[in-house]
C-alpha cells in the first residue's frame, strides 16, 4: 500500500473549490433518469449523455475533482474513439469507479438490505486500476421506518464498507465510503440525526478494526435532514448545524475530506446546505459535494436526448458545477442562481 499516494489522491478529490461528479448510475437507475426525459436507455444514449458531461471541459477543469463511473462507462469510448476515461483525465479530473454490486435483502432483517460485492473484489480492483481508476465507491443503504434500522443491518453494512475500503487501499485505490441514510420516509430531522450518528460511529469502528488508513479515504455521507414526507422540514441553518454536530462527533480529523451525497434534495437545497456548513465554522476536514442528481437533473432536462441540445446541457451542467464549487468554499448565495436564467 502506497500511503503517500493514497493521501495525495484523497486530498486532490476534495481540493478547495472542487467536488465529485457521481455519474455511476447502474443501468436500472439511468433507466429511471432517462424515463424522466423520454430518452431510450441504449448504450449509445448513455455514452452520448456522459460524453457531453465529460467534454464540458472548462467546468470539469475548474469544479470537478473526480468522476465516479459505472463499469460500462470506464470501458466506453467517445464517438471519435477517445476513451471516456481519457476525456476526464484531459480535463485534469480523476476517474473513479463504483465497485459495489448493489443493496440486496439482508437475511432475517425484513425490509433491510446489505450491500454486496466483496467476492472477487481484489482482482476487479486490479483491472479497474489498469483502466485508470484511482478511487472507488461503495454505497451502503440504511432506511428509516418503523422498527428500522436494526443494529444488525447497520453492523453488516459498516463491516462490508470497511472490508471494501481495506481492499481498495491494499490495491492503491482511494475508497469513498458511502453510508447513506435515506431521506425517503416521514421521519423528522432528530431521528435522522440519531440514526446517522449511530451509522457513522459503527462505520468508523469497523474501519479501525479493518486497519483502514483514514488519511487515504473520503467519506460520502447524507446530510442530517428530515424525511421527504415529514411535515416539519428544517431550515437551511438547522440542516447545516445538525449535520456538523453529528460529523464532529463521529469523523476523525485524520480524514482529509467529506463529500456529501444529495439524496433527493432539490438542486438548490443541496447547494445551500453545503454552503451553510462551510460558511459556518472552521472544520478539521474539507467539505464538498459528490452529487449525482443535484448535478445532473438540470443537464439531463436540457439535453432530452437531442444532439442539438448539447451546448445547452453543458451550460446547465457548468452552472450547477460552479454553484456547488462556490458552495464548497462558502461563497455561494441565492442571487448567483439567477445568472443561469
Ligand atoms: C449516481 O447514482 C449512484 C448510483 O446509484 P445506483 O447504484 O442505485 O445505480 C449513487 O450511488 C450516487 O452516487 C449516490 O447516491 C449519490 O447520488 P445523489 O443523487 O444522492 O447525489
Amino acid at each position: 500500500m502506497n500511503s503517500a499516494e493514497l493521501n495525495r489522491i484523497a486530498t486532490a478529490m476534495v481540493a478547495r473549490g472542487k467536488g465529485i461528479l457521481a455519474a455511476d448510475e447502474s443501468t436500472g437507475t439511468i433507466q429511471k433518469r432517462f424515463d424522466g426525459i423520454g430518452v431510450a436507455n441504449t448504450e449509445d444514449n448513455r455514452r452520448d449523455y456522459r460524453e457531453l458531461l465529460f467534454r464540458s471541459e472548462a467546468a470539469m477543469r475548474q469544479y470537478i475533482s473526480g468522476v465516479i463511473l459505472f463499469d460500462e462507462t470506464i470501458r466506453q469510448k467517445a464517438k471519435d474513439g477517445t476513451r471516456l476515461v481519457e476525456l476526464i483525465e484531459r480535463a485534469g479530473s480523476i476517474p473513479g469507479i463504483k465497485v459495489d454490486a448493489g443493496a440486496k435483502p439482508l437475511a432475517l432483517c425484513p425490509g433491510e438490505t446489505v450491500t454486496e460485492g466483496l467476492d472477487g473484489l481484489g482482482p476487479r480492483l486490479v483491472e479497474y486500476r489498469k483502466l485508470g481508476a484511482r478511487f472507488a465507491k461503495w454505497r451502503a443503504v440504511i432506511d428509516i421506518a418503523a422498527g428500522i434500522p436494526s443494529a444488525t443491518a447497520v453492523h453488516a453494512n459498516a463491516h462490508a464498507l470497511a472490508r471494501y475500503a481495506a481492499l481498495c487501499q491494499e490495491h492503491d485505490i482511494v475508497p469513498i465510503v458511502e453510508p447513506e441514510v435515506l431521506m425517503d420516509g416521514g421521519h423528522d430531522i432528530g431521528r435522522c440525526a440519531e440514526v446517522t450518528e449511530f451509522v457513522l460511529k459503527q462505520t468508523f469502528e469497523e474501519l479501525y478494526a479493518q486497519r483502514v488508513m483514514l488519511e487515504g479515504m473520503v467519506l460520502k455521507p447524507n446530510m442530517v435532514i428530515a424525511g421527504k414526507k415529514c411535515a416539519q422540514q428544517g431550515r437551511t441553518e438547522d440542516v447545516a448545524e445538525r449535520t456538523l454536530v453529528v460529523l464532529k462527533r463521529c469523523v476523525p480529523a485524520a480524514v482529509p475530506g467529506i463529500a456529501f451525497l444529495s439524496g433527493g434534495q432539490t438542486d438548490q437545497e443541496a447547494t445551500a446546505h453545503l454552503n451553510a456548513m462551510v460558511a459556518a465554522s472552521t472544520l478539521p476536514w474539507a467539505l464538498t459535494f459528490s452529487y449525482g442528481r443535484a448535478l445532473q437533473a438540470a443537464p439531463q432536462k436540457a439535453w432530452a436526448g437531442k444532439a442539438d441540445n448539447t451546448a445547452r446541457a453543458q451550460a446547465a451542467f457548468a452552472h450547477r458545477a460552479r454553484m456547488n464549487g462556490l458552495a464548497s468554499k462558502g461563497e455561494w448565495n441565492a442571487e448567483l442562481e439567477k445568472e443561469a436564467a
